[in-house]
């Protein structure tokens, strides 16, 4: 943008300082992209301004994200491109324009916070770059989120081809494999990769002569007398098939070839999965405080893997062999109605995974009784990785193939265990919350109180930095939008004033980065036109809470029960934006004759919430629903935890060809979205986060602006206008909305790219030895110097 800013410095000098002037009169500090763009168009509407907008001006604003004002400067942070950034300072008097570094632009911004002192003082800076100039790195916005192809495709090229020792490798990889003492794959009659090759062609002929359906154990002798020990296949076609597959690799190394060879080795068996925080059970759980869709997708995920693990395991003739998979939670004694207090819980729907469960201690050993938010468990963090180390091993019966972390808290604790036990670590977000509080990161004090970013956010940074790969649901979570910037994209340069500086905290172009997005469970959600195996009772009893009378459990009703129904569904957070929706509903009389509104959250009496952000959304949707006179349009019914009961409501929406509604102000992914949309439902989602990609806008959905209540209404009701005329037009959103689903967003697909990304990353780890021991070191000492004091200063 450098060239832009000189141009136009050149040929619009004096509208340049106007606009600088425009900036500087509004006596703000600080300026987000959307403020900018409002600002610089009425700049634009202007006497004064108005030819800029025949200059290179919209382009070069268009790529401000923000701007921070001190004196008669103008910091500028410029995003020209998904994950770069350029920053600049415009003086006006007299007017320069100066391209500045990160550290000079968030020293500005600091200033904000700490006054003169931020000039002066020396402060902590972090920057990992040095760190990561060895690992290859991708340079095209397009490979963002694709890193272990990434890394298959470059590192085969380098090591398979070049001079014969990738083979010599491969032969060692091969031989690595066991399960419990028992050899896998190769054994001692072949002891190096020429011997292998020769053992291929001999197997081979000895294969392709047998019927392809074969089994295994009439092989078997022959195969270990060769030197193939079981893990290539269940029976003689397969088993082919595999060995064609290295010999084709040994002749042409190929990344493809290998990513379709690594992917069917048995090389995962056995998993940890951790999740401390919140109420993690099977039941009763759901709206609970700190317990959403992430308890939804991790068991749903658990189910998924186990089935996918057992499929391959089967497939490569190792039937007898049992995948384990534990999922380590807290143990919370005041577990009211859940099962938070069983030190363990037997998955449903799985052959033998478990919830395993230990309490959090004080310092002095004593047990935490009651459930803690999610933003205060810092100080227990350490010490309950300490103790359920032995307790992973003892179940999965020795070390996990890898270690899953679940948002900060479970990443911070899944990068501490799989250090110490010398395994794999991948970490999910689920949700950033630095991205969801404005400014989270500079005022960072004003929410201490109540949020403790400054643990989270070191949290994140640690365990992001120490994270073999991580896995995220969509592309924008990791680098945004050509317009705004991702999730992870946010931790890359940013100021914790007081207490440190990030000039680089993580890239989004680094390979760890992984999309593998989530599905619906499909045995709860199910398209509405297919074949009913809801109970009778439970049906009756889903009708009867959106269409029947009065009931503890439901509040208002609707007068014309023919209209077609809005649905919400979510906890009664503030970001969740129900009553943000109820308002849009309320200011809207065309809406309101298209469609009655059915709200599905919380509790409606704001007693018997233990929330105080749930108990203010449930005063202000009381409030709106009077002040809009919403009587008889109106249905709202409480939290519901019972999942099959969930999946026939949409079913029962989709019936009454209504539609379903996301209003969030943000979401990172949005579960109801694919839920609703397996479901067969046309949905209405925020354009902020996950669903802006979910959903193709006019295709299989519609995106709408939480900003913009008035034009989110105008779009649903033109929706239920154009399907009264034209009622294929509800029919033919459904389909695409279920084909989108389905092609893209299933647990299948989950599990099944999940585990071929552990396989192709283990085997790039042991053939390179991918360690970041440097980076450990380095974070090592953040931890400790930084981190723990900051734990240790929330109160117990
Ligand atoms: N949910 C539910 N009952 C409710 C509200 C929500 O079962 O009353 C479920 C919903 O079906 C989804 C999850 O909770 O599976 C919410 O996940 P989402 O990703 O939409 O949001 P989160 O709560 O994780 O922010
Ligand atoms: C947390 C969120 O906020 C949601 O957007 C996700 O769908 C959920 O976790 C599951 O990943």
């Amino acid at each position: 943008m450098k060239n832009e800013f000189k141009e136009l410095q050149s040929s619009n000098p004096k509208e340049l300082r106007g606009l600088v002037y425009h900036f500087l009169r509004l006596e703000r500090k600080l300026f987000l992209r959307s403020d900018i763009l409002l600002e610089f168009r009425r700049y634009c509407e202007s006497a004064e301004g108005s030819c800029l907008c025949k200059t290179g001006a919209p382009i070069v604003v268009g790529s401000i994200q923000e701007a921070a004002v001190t004196g008669s400067s103008i910091y500028l942070a410029l995003r020209p491109g998904i994950a770069r950034w350029e920053y600049y300072r415009l003086d006006s008097e007299p007017m320069t324009v100066e391209q500045i570094s990160t550290r000079d632009f968030l020293r500005a911004k600091e200033s904000f916070v700490q006054g003169q002192r931020s000039d002066q003082e020396s402060v902590l800076e972090i920057d990992l770059r040095p760190f990561q100039k060895a690992s290859p790195k991708m340079e095209r916005p397009r490979s963002i989120g694709r890193g272990v192809q990434f890394l298959n495709r470059h590192l085969a090229g380098r090591l398979l081809v070049r001079n014969g020792r990738g083979a010599e490798l491969l032969f060692h990889f091969l031989h690595e494999h066991h399960h419990r003492g028992r050899q896998l794959m190769l054994n001692a009659a072949i002891s190096d990769a020429d011997g292998l090759k020769e053992a291929l062609r001999e197997a081979i002929r000895f294969l392709e002569e047998k019927p392809a359906d074969t089994p295994l154990a009439e092989l078997q002798h022959t195969l270990v007398g060769l030197g193939f020990e079981p893990g290539w296949g269940r029976d003689a076609g397969s088993i082919a098939e595999m060995m064609n597959l290295l010999s084709e690799l040994f002749e042409a190394p190929d990344a493809t070839l290998l990513e379709d060879f690594l992917s069917r080795i048995p090389m995962i068996f056995r998993l940890a999965i951790l999740s401390p925080h919140g109420f993690f059970g099977q039941s009763h759980v759901l709206g609970k405080p700190d317990t959403g869709g992430q308890v939804v997708y991790i068991l749903d995920q658990v189910r998924a893997l186990e089935k996918e693990l057992r499929d391959s395991l089967r497939e490569q003739g190792l039937d007898d062999v049992e995948p384990k998979i534990v999922v380590i939670t807290r143990l919370i004694p005041e577990a009211g109605d859940t099962t938070c207090d069983m030190p363990v819980e037997r998955i449903h729907g799985t052959r033998s995974a478990e919830i395993i469960r230990l309490p959090f201690r004080h310092g002095n050993g004593e047990v935490v009784p009651h459930w803690i938010s999610r933003f205060k468990v810092w100080p227990y963090l350490e010490r309950f990785a300490r103790e359920v180390r032995p307790e992973i091993l003892g179940r999965l019966g020795g070390r996990p193939d890898f270690i899953v972390g679940n948002y900060s808290d479970g990443n911070l604790v899944a990068s501490m265990l799989a250090h110490s036990l010398g395994v794999t670590q991948c970490n999910i977000a689920h949700a950033l919350e630095k991205t969801k509080y404005l400014y989270s990161d500079l005022y960072w004090r004003e929410h201490e109180e109540e949020h403790r970013f400054s643990c989270q956010i070191t949290a994140d940074l640690i365990a992001m930095n120490t994270a073999d790969f991580i896995i995220t649901s969509t592309y924008q979570e990791i680098a945004g939008t050509p317009e705004t910037l991702g999730q992870y994209e946010s931790y890359r340069t940013f100021s914790l004033p007081g207490l440190y500086r990030v000039r680089s905290g993580i890239d989004p172009f680094d390979p760890k980065f992984n999309i593998v997005s989530p599905g619906a469970d499909p045995t709860v959600f199910r398209p509405y036109d297919a074949e009913s195996t809801t109970p009778a009772e439970m049906a009756d009893d889903v009708a009867d809470l959106i269409h029947g009378g009065d009931r503890p459990d439901a509040l208002g009703g609707f007068d014309d029960k023919e209209k077609p129904m809005l649905f919400a569904m979510s906890r009664l957070d503030h970001i969740k934006n129900m009553s943000g929706l109820l308002d849009w509903y309320g200011g809207s009389p065309e809406l309101q004759e298209k469609a009655n509104l059915l709200l599905v959250g919380g509790h409606f009496r704001a007693e018997d919430s233990g929330d105080e952000e749930e108990r203010g959304q449930i005063r202000l949707m009381h409030d709106l629903i009077a002040r809009h006179g919403l009587q008889g349009k109106v249905r709202w019914v409480v939290m519901q935890t019972d999942k099959m009961k969930v999946g026939e409501f949409y079913r029962y929406v989709a019936r009454h060809r209504g539609a379903f509604v996301q209003p969030a102000r943000f979401e990172a992914f949005g579960l109801t979205v694919i839920e609703a949309m397996t479901s067969g439902l046309p949905v209405f989602a925020t354009r902020y986060g996950g669903p802006l990609e979910i959903i193709e806008d006019g295709v299989s959905g519609f995106h709408i602006d939480p900003n913009d209540g008035p034009a989110a209404a105008a779009v649903m009701a033109e929706f239920f206008e154009v399907c009264d005329r034209d009622p294929d037009r509800w029919t033919g959103i459904s389909r695409a909305a279920m084909q989108r689903v389905e092609e893209h967003y299933t647990w299948k697909r989950y599990a099944r790219r999940m585990l071929s990304l552990s396989r192709i990353y283990g085997f790039w780890k042991y053939m390179t030895n991918i360690e970041h021991a440097e980076t450990r070191a380095y974070i090592s000492m953040f931890y400790h110097l930084m981190y723990k004091p900051l734990a240790e200063r929330v109160p117990e």
